[in-house]
């Protein structure tokens, strides 16, 4: 079939409008019609060729909202008509990952989709007989596109679907990262590095956790505003301090935060929070994504003395299981989402919402098609 799509042509251009070729689903996938998009900081990432498993051409995006057009043999959990968020991190239920119940990174097609192919190896998309690459086997950024089966969560059909495409990353991520990775207990110090979709969710996260103090910091000051709105309460532009912002944030927080998150991916930014943590105790989890070739360094004793580092990734959220429940939570008030939607667009602008996340007036742009 035909789709109307966003196709990133090479890295370092602007993603070019095309109607391109969808092919329908094979065994086990299921073709979904992309109601809204979000665009996260990771697809402009990837679109600057930073990205080791960036591929061109490609059909970005992985932050959707959809409805389940067509189900492919074999396929038991969705079926037409369902709506669906798109999982970048699947949930097969059966590979030792998921079996571990100590991690989200389902394994079940980790290898292809980071070639940017189906599992059985082979793409959906092309143009002009030309084949273009899947990202993150989710390619938002495309009406029609196409998943396995695993990579699926459904979800209540009250949820307006331009809102909760964002729970299939930034939101969830944020949320994910304090309750699951770090388990923040009531009471504890936090600071925020990054305040854009991540970090802002990050905040939320904070506050369900009842987090005592939560610091955040950003070079951009129009971004406190809205942080201070969702329950942040100091604010630290690196820019206003000669000291170095460590040494801001662990004479602000008696001795160092109790939990940090770096929300932006930037290396030495990750040093300052594992650096501003408390000593014997304070946490640092990694939620930026930085470039190939990028590596991050602090003396060892930060360690030894008892901070520790750790990573996260959709917030170890396993989304087929709880992203419905997410969902409910948003519908329920419990999570804030429509604050976070900055701009509409219809797919010819997106090239737009790039440009709006880079010049930092944008919280969340999401695409309607
Ligand atoms: P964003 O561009 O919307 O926000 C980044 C924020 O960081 C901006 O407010 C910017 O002003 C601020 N910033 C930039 N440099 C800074 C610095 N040196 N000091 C302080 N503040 C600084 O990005 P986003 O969509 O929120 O994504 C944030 C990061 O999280 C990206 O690296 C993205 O790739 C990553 N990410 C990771 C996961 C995951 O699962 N691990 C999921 C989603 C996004
Ligand atoms: N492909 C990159 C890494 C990109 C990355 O870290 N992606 C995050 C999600 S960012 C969403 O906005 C992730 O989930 N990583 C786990 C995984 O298995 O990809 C690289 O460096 O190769
Ligand atoms: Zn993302």
């Amino acid at each position: 079939m035909k789709s109307r799509a966003a196709v990133a042509w090479e890295a370092g251009k602007p993603l070019e409008i095309e109607e391109i070729d969808v092919a329908g689903p094979k065994e086990g996938e299921v073709l979904v019609r992309v109601v809204a998009t979000g665009v996260c900081h990771t697809d402009a990432f990837t679109l600057t060729g930073a990205d080791p498993e960036g591929i061109f051409p490609s059909i970005l995006g992985h932050e959707g909202g959809g409805i389940v057009e067509e189900v492919g043999p074999g396929v038991t959990s969705v079926q037409p008509g369902d709506h669906v968020i798109p999982l970048y991190t699947p949930e097969c239920r059966e590979c030792k990952f998921c079996k571990s119940g100590k991690t989200n990174l389902c394994q079940a097609i980790r290898a292809t989709q980071g070639q940017g192919l189906m599992p059985d190896g082979s793409s959906r998309f092309s143009h002009n007989g030309k084949t273009l690459y899947h990202y993150m086997g989710t390619s938002t950024f495309s009406e029609y596109t196409v998943l396995p089966e695993i990579s699926l969560a459904k979800i209540s059909k009250d949820a307006p679907l331009d809102k909760v495409c964002l729970l299939g990353c930034g939101i969830t991520t944020g949320i994910g990262a304090v309750l699951n990775t770090a388990g923040v207990e009531p009471g504890s110090t936090v600071a925020v590095f990054g305040l854009g979709g991540i970090g802002l969710s990050v905040i939320q996260g904070a506050v369900m956790a009842r987090a005592s103090r939560i610091v955040c910091i950003d070079l951009n000051p129009d971004k406190f505003d809205m942080a201070k709105r969702l329950g942040a309460t100091d604010f630290v532009n690196p820019k206003d301090h000669d000291q170095p912002v460590q040494d801001v944030i662990v004479d602000l927080l008696d001795g160092g935060a109790d939990y940090s998150f770096e929300c932006i991916g930037n290396v030495d930014v990750m040093r300052a929070a594992l650096e501003c943590c408390h000593k014997g105790w304070g946490e640092s989890v990694i939620i930026g994504v930085a470039g190939a070739g990028q590596e991050i360094s602090t003396r060892p004793f930060q360690l030894v003395t008892g901070r520790v580092w750790r990573g996260t990734a959709f917030g170890g959220v396993r989304g087929r299981t709880e992203l419905p429940g997410y969902v409910e939570r948003y519908l329920a008030g419990e999570i804030k989402i429509d604050e976070m939607v900055t701009h509409t667009m219809g797919l010819d602008e997106i090239n737009h919402a790039f440009d709006l996340m880079h010049e930092g007036e944008s919280i969340r742009s999401v695409v309607l098609y």
